[in-house]
């Protein structure tokens, strides 16, 4: 028997597709979670695209939830399903299987769409050569052809090798309207992106290329809005805190995420949210025009 899918894909125009993690428990605290998921469907929307959300309900895999009707399961508390979790959510029947980038790429991809996005993505971890912790999700942007727009990496990994990772698996990274990688919350890391992009139609015709060779994934990274960003200095210094608490706690694998952005939150007394809410819908404005630009491509 093959597994229980569900893909709402209604409508044939522009569709983008997005993950529940940060929606869920296990990304924002509550209310932010609502109000994110509020914006990132409607900045969609207004962009002419469909909002396709990801996740696991009572054991079926979703790809497109009515999120009036769903909103209160959505930003509850969740399982963390990452790409390795996906059969084992839908085989044993998980009510709620939040998704990660990894499992909402391999969902969203299956279902036939083309383009997702993202607050920002996992990577490569700092101390990785001695615990091997490189996020499942560098690995399915490599191998789906999708694009992911995110605002660069999370900015307590180690950006440097994340973007090495993505140069070794032949991802094209594109850095939205910038010369610079992203870092999140700030809008820069100091590290520069080989590829830059002025328009969506650029990034429509780069993914027809790319397809058109087999490649995979397009990361396309755009920085947070310049009123939302925290300066990278202010942001190094809270990190560094956010991942010593962690550390002190104990937390390693897929737990470190959750712990370090709700540590992150209180280091920065609480700004980060406001950041993170404004990069994520700026994430889905930005890939609803990609998904319009790939559409009237077609
Ligand atoms: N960024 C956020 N909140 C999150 C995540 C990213 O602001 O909750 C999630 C995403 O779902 C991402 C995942 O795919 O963290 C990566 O987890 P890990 O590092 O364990 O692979
Ligand atoms: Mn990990």
């Amino acid at each position: 028997m093959g597994a229980r899918m569900s893909a709402m894909t209604t409508s044939s125009g522009p569709m983008v597709a997005m993950e529940s993690t940060i929606f869920s428990h296990l990304g924002l605290p509550s209310p932010f979670n609502k109000e994110g998921l509020e914006r990132c469907a409607a900045a969609i929307r207004n962009g002419g695209a469909e909002p396709m959300l990801t996740a696991v309900l009572d054991g079926t895999a979703h790809v497109g939830i009515d999120l009036e009707a769903n909103a209160e399961q959505i930003c509850g508390p969740a399982r963390k399903v990452a790409a390795r979790d996906v059969a084992v959510a839908v085989a044993q029947g998980w009510s709620y299987g939040a998704t990660t980038v990894s499992a909402s790429l391999m969902l969203a991809a299956n279902a036939g769409l083309s383009v997702f996005a993202t607050g920002g993505i996992g990577g490569v971890h700092r101390g990785w050569p001695d615990t091997g912790d490189v996020s499942a999700d560098l690995g399915a942007i490599a191998r789906h052809q999708m694009i992911t727009v995110s605002a660069g990496a999370k900015v307590f990994l180690d950006l440097a090798a994340t973007l090495e990772r993505l140069e070794t698996d032949s991802v094209p990274v594109l850095g939205w309207k910038t010369d610079d990688f992203p870092a999140f919350h700030a809008r820069s890391s100091g590290l520069s992106v080989p590829h830059r992009v002025d328009s969506a139609e650029e990034v429509a015709r780069i993914a027809r290329a790319h397809w058109s060779l087999d490649g995979g994934g397009i990361l396309v990274v755009a920085p947070v809005p310049e009123d939302d960003a925290i300066a990278f200095d202010e942001l190094s210094r809270a990190v560094d805190q956010a991942l010593g608490e962690a550390d002190k706690a104990g937390v390693t694998g897929a737990a470190i995420t959750p712990v370090v952005l709700g540590a992150l939150a209180d280091a920065t007394d609480g700004s980060s949210i406001p950041t993170n809410l404004a990069l994520a819908e700026n994430n889905a404005r930005v890939a609803a025009e990609i998904a319009v630009a790939l559409a009237a491509n077609d």
